[in-house]
C-alpha cells in the first residue's frame, strides 16, 4: 500500500477516532447524579455508571480493565516486547456541579482512542500503557481534591477517610459502599486496600494528561494544542462566621451579630484583595447559612475559599492575609470565626524531558509549539510529584470551563489525537535507543 494511500488511510482512521471521541463525550455527559445538568461526584451512582461505560470502551480498544479500592478505573494495554515499564495516560471522570462535558473525560477518551489507534497499527511498543479514569479530581463531595491520584501517589491520608460529606457520610463509608469488595479485599480492610492502590514509581516511564486549557491563550494564538510547563498550587479553606441567630422582626439593627453580613463583608474583601495582587486568584464558591430561614437573622455562615498562584510563597502569604482579614471582620462584628486549611497543594513543574518530546510531536501537527502554565489544578499535579508528568492542553471555546457551555472542536480533537500518537511513538523510539528515559525528569 503506497505511503500516500497509507497516510490517507491513517488520516481517515484518525478522523473516525476523533468522531468517536466526540460521540463518547456526548454519551458520557448523559450520565449524571443531578437530572437536567451534568454532575458526577466521588463514589456516586453516576460515577459507577460512568466507570462501567468507559470500561466497556477500554475493553473494545483491547485493554483489560479493573477498578482500584478508591474507584479509579484502569485500562491496561500490554506491551508487545515487555520492558517492565508502563506509561500512564488519562485524566478524571468526576465533574463539578453543572459541569461542561470535556473537563476530565476528554483526557480519558483521547487516551483510549490513542491506544486503540496504536494497537490497530500493530505498533510494537517497548512499554505498556495504563489508561486511568481518576475517581475524584474536583473534590466536590469531600471538599478535598485529587482523591484518585493522591491514592495512586500514596498520599491519601487516614484523616481524609474520616471527612464527612453534606449528608454526614464519611469518605470511608462512601468508598466501602461504592467499590466492589474485590477491590477492597476480604474483611474490608480499606487502609490496606488503599495502600495497594499506590503505583510503583520505578516501573512508570511517566504520566501524560490531555486536558482542555480552560483559559484563553490557545484561542488567542489560534493554536489547537499547547504544552503545559507547570501546574499552579492551590489552597482550599473552610471558614465559619458564628454570630447570634435572632428574630428578623424584633431585633434592632444595632443589636445584631449577623453571621451572613460578616461573611458577605469578607467575600467582598477577598475580591478586592485578590484584584490588587497580580496573577493571584481567590474565590468563595460555596456558602451555607444557618439556620436558613427568611425571618431569622443568620447565626452562622460557612464558606469555602480557593486561592491560587504560580508561586507557592505568594499563595501562602495571601492565605495568611485573608485568614487574618476574616478574623478582623469577625472581631469588629462581635462574631466568632473558625477556619480550617482543608488542603494545600504546591505548584508542580512538568517534566522538561517529556515536554521536549511532546513539543516535537506537536510540531509535526501544527507549525509551532507553545508552552504555557496551568492556573487550573490537574491530576498531573499529584502524579508529577512521584513520576515525570507532562500535559497537553487542547483549545476550548473562549476558555469557558466549569460551565455547560464548555466546548472543543472535532478538528482540535483530531490534532490532539495525532499529537498523542506521535508522542507515544517518539517516546518508544527514545526508550528503545536509551531506555534510561525514566531516570531523566
Ligand atoms: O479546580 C480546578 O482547578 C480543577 O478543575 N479541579
Ligand atoms: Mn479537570
Ligand atoms: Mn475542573
Amino acid at each position: 500500500m503506497g505511503l500516500q494511500h497509507l497516510s490517507g488511510q491513517l488520516s481517515g482512521a484518525m478522523s473516525q477516532q476523533a468522531r468517536e471521541v466526540m460521540q463518547r463525550i456526548e454519551a458520557l455527559a448523559r450520565i449524571t447524579d443531578e437530572p437536567g445538568r451534568l454532575t458526577r461526584t466521588f463514589c456516586s451512582p453516576a460515577m459507577r455508571d460512568a466507570n462501567a461505560l468507559v470500561g466497556r470502551w477500554m475493553r473494545s480498544a483491547g485493554m483489560t480493565t479493573r477498578e482500584d479500592a478508591v474507584g479509579n478505573l484502569i485500562g491496561s494495554h500490554t506491551s508487545s516486547n515487555p520492558s517492565g515499564k508502563i506509561l500512564l495516560m488519562g485524566s478524571h471522570l468526576d465533574t463539578v456541579r453543572n459541569a461542561g462535558k470535556f473537563d476530565g473525560p476528554l483526557g480519558v477518551l483521547l487516551a483510549i482512542a490513542c491506544v486503540d489507534m496504536l494497537r490497530r497499527e500493530r505498533h510494537q511498543l517497548p512499554f505498556g500503557i495504563d489508561v486511568i479514569g481518576f475517581a475524584d479530581e474536583e473534590g466536590v463531595r469531600y471538599q478535598t481534591t485529587y482523591l484518585g491520584s493522591r491514592a495512586m501517589a500514596g498520599r491519601l491520608r487516614k484523616s481524609d477517610l474520616a471527612r464527612k460529606d453534606a449528608e454526614g457520610i464519611t469518605m470511608e463509608n462512601a468508598i466501602l459502599k461504592a467499590t466492589d469488595s474485590t477491590a477492597v479485599g476480604k474483611g474490608g480492610d480499606l487502609a490496606a486496600a488503599i495502600r495497594r492502590v499506590r503505583i510503583n514509581a520505578h516501573g512508570v516511564l511517566g504520566y501524560f494528561e490531555a486536558h482542555i486549557e480552560q483559559g484563553p491563550v490557545l484561542e488567542k494564538k489560534n493554536l489547537p494544542v499547547g504544552v503545559v510547563t507547570a501546574i499552579a498550587g492551590q489552597s482550599r479553606l473552610s471558614l465559619k462566621f458564628i454570630g447570634v441567630a435572632g428574630h428578623a422582626g424584633t431585633t434592632p439593627m444595632n443589636l445584631r451579630r449577623d453571621a451572613l453580613c460578616a461573611a458577605a463583608e469578607f467575600v467582598c474583601a477577598v475580591e478586592s484583595f485578590a484584584r490588587q495582587q497580580s496573577d493571584l486568584v481567590a474565590t468563595v464558591g460555596q456558602i451555607k447559612v444557618e439556620p436558613g430561614a427568611s425571618n431569622v437573622i443568620p447565626g452562622a455562615a460557612e464558606l469555602t475559599l480557593d486561592i491560587r498562584h504560580q508561586s507557592d510563597a505568594v499563595r501562602e502569604a495571601a492565605t495568611a492575609k485573608l485568614t487574618s482579614l476574616a478574623k478582623a471582620i469577625a472581631r469588629k462584628r462581635g462574631a466568632k470565626l473558625s477556619s480550617e486549611l482543608v488542603q494545600a497543594t504546591d505548584a508542580v513543574p512538568c517534566s522538561p524531558r517529556l515536554q521536549q518530546v511532546l513539543a516535537r510531536a506537536i510540531k509535526k501537527q501544527q507549525n509551532r509549539s507553545v508552552a504555557l502554565p496551568s492556573g487550573a489544578g490537574h491530576d498531573a499535579a499529584v502524579l508529577g510529584t512521584v513520576v515525570p508528568a507532562t500535559m497537553l492542553f487542547v483549545r476550548c471555546k473562549a476558555g469557558i470551563s466549569h460551565h455547560p457551555d464548555e466546548s472543543v472542536t472535532i478538528a482540535d480533537v483530531r490534532v490532539a489525537l495525532a499529537v498523542m500518537a506521535d508522542f507515544v511513538r517518539l517516546l518508544a523510539k527514545e526508550f528503545a535507543s536509551n531506555g534510561a528515559l525514566a531516570k531523566r525528569r
